[in-house]
């Protein structure tokens, strides 16, 4: 375990202490994130120097096995060759156009070819933006104004979603963020997640003109924003009737899942084809680039050739478009095999990490779907956002510190998923289990 000296690895070492203090001099909490700044799991976070693979080395030369992989995009793991090579290939003929080009098209085939429900995209800059669309087309689509979310699930920082949310929000404690107007967050509607019960009553309120009328039920088919929570037999295929029902689209927040859990994303592996389908993280290949797409007949309204206004200065940038034409093309050429792979691996950590946990009798379970992975520090498994609330903070901050001192970087919140790439070998899984085995151990002895 490790590469060196574990005892500076407790968290930052020095230079990335000196970079952090000088970083918060000009950047709120000294990064560009909220979650980066390892609040949630208390000490420095180590400033990141270069990565390959499935390895990221940090200023003070410590390297970790890297399950962060930049938050889900990095399907191939760190400088992927392919990737660099046809960002090197684009970089030549120029950055960025304001205009047209034929890679753009190449990749909108691409990702319909993938996503069967997708029959129009629209490139953007980030999953905020792909969700912010989709909001909007909905409710132009449909005339009416409330939103559905889940809570727990996150779905970028635009004001109707920060309700509630997942992710960084949860884990600050700012659920519910302030700036976002009440007369905005009254349309934002939450409901439990795996609980249809809680979605129709919703719904026949809007119906009945005693809430607001929804426009459409926005979910992460699998929730990774509260660690990852696989979605209840039949809850998927309940959201879809239900909305049907009611005239409200269904919006699968794939910009987390899309690429990663199949080549369809979890549209695919699940069966259900929603109306509108957001993408991000996977699509871009590690550059700023996420999509939203669907039915021709929602996506038509969307600028110039219908009334809804989405625009973008660097939306299909062809570098970004270039990484992600590359990654596509790479999942397309590995075929099943790589999903078959990833599942593998995955159980094997989670495997392990569940032998590791019931050895130390530290109470906390594993959650595992595909590449995606959580240790909830709950003895009860996590079904929607109040387990995911009753997670012990303090034993989770813990296991992170002494992962990351043994050469582990696990992403540092309790309510993120961990990502398992197509570059974690079998060496690397039973390295990060080893790991898990001394800090759970060391958790134990108090
Ligand atoms: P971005 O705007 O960060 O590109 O995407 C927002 C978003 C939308 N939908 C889902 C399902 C997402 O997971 C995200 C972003 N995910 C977080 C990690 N949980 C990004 C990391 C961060 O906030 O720094």
């Amino acid at each position: 375990m490790g590469d060196g000296s574990d005892a500076a690895r407790g968290g930052a070492g020095e230079r990335s202490s000196a970079l952090l203090a000088r970083a918060k001099k000009r950047i709120p909490g000294g990064v560009n994130s909220p979650v980066r700044a390892f609040g949630a799991v208390g000490g420095e976070p180590p400033f990141i120097a270069s990565g390959e693979g499935v390895r990221i080395r940090d200023a003070d030369g410590h390297t970790y096995i890297d399950y962060i992989g930049s938050w889900g995009p990095l399907l191939f793991g760190h400088a992927a060759p392919f990737v660099l090579d046809a960002v090197r290939e684009a970089l030549v003929h120029g950055t960025s156009f304001g205009a047209p080009t034929e890679r753009e098209v190449d990749l909108a085939e691409a990702i319909c070819a993938a996503v069967p429900s997708v029959e129009a995209v629209r490139l953007v800059c980030s999953g905020t933006e792909a969700t912010m669309t989709a909001l909007r087309l909905a409710r132009a689509f449909t005339e009416r104004d409330g939103v559905i979310k889940f809570e727990g699930c996150y779905h970028g920082h635009a004001d109707s979603f920060l309700v509630k949310a997942g992710s960084g929000a949860a884990t600050f404690g700012v659920p519910t963020s302030p700036g976002v107007p009440a007369d905005l967050a009254r349309l934002t509607l939450n409901a439990r997640f795996n609980d249809l019960d809680s979605v129709k009553a919703l719904l026949d309120a809007g119906a009945a003109g005693e809430g607001p009328a929804v426009a459409a039920v926005i979910v992460e088919p699998v929730a990774g924003n509260m660690g990852a929570v696989p979605p209840a037999d039949g809850f998927l295929a309940g959201l879809r009737e239900l909305t049907e029902k009611a005239g409200a689209l269904l919006i699968f927040d794939e910009v987390m899942t899309g690429f990663r859990l199949a080549r369809g994303g979890a549209q695919e592996r699940f069966g259900i084809s929603p109306d509108l389908t957001t993408m991000g993280k996977v699509v871009g290949g590690g550059f700023p680039l996420a999509a939203v797409g669907g039915r021709d007949d929602v996506m038509r309204r969307l600028a110039p050739e219908g009334p809804v206004y989405q625009a973008g200065t660097l939306s299909g940038n062809p570098l970004a478009v270039a990484a992600g034409l590359a990654v596509l093309r790479e999942i397309e050429r590995r075929g099943p095999a790589l999903f078959d792979q990833l599942e593998t691996r995955s159980q094997r950590l989670a495997d392990g990490l569940r032998a590791a946990v019931s050895e130390s009798g530290v109470p906390a379970n594993v959650s595992q779907l595909g590449s995606m992975v959580t240790v909830f520090f709950n003895p009860e498994p996590v079904t929607d956002w109040d387990g995911a609330d009753r997670c012990d903070r303090e034993a989770f901050g813990r296991f992170h510190a002494g992962m990351l001192k043994r050469g582990v970087m696990l992403p540092p919140a309790q309510f993120e998923a961990w990502f398992v790439s197509a570059e974690h070998g079998e060496a690397e899984i039973d390295e990060t289990i080893a790991a898990a085995k001394a800090t759970l151990a060391e958790m134990a002895a108090g």
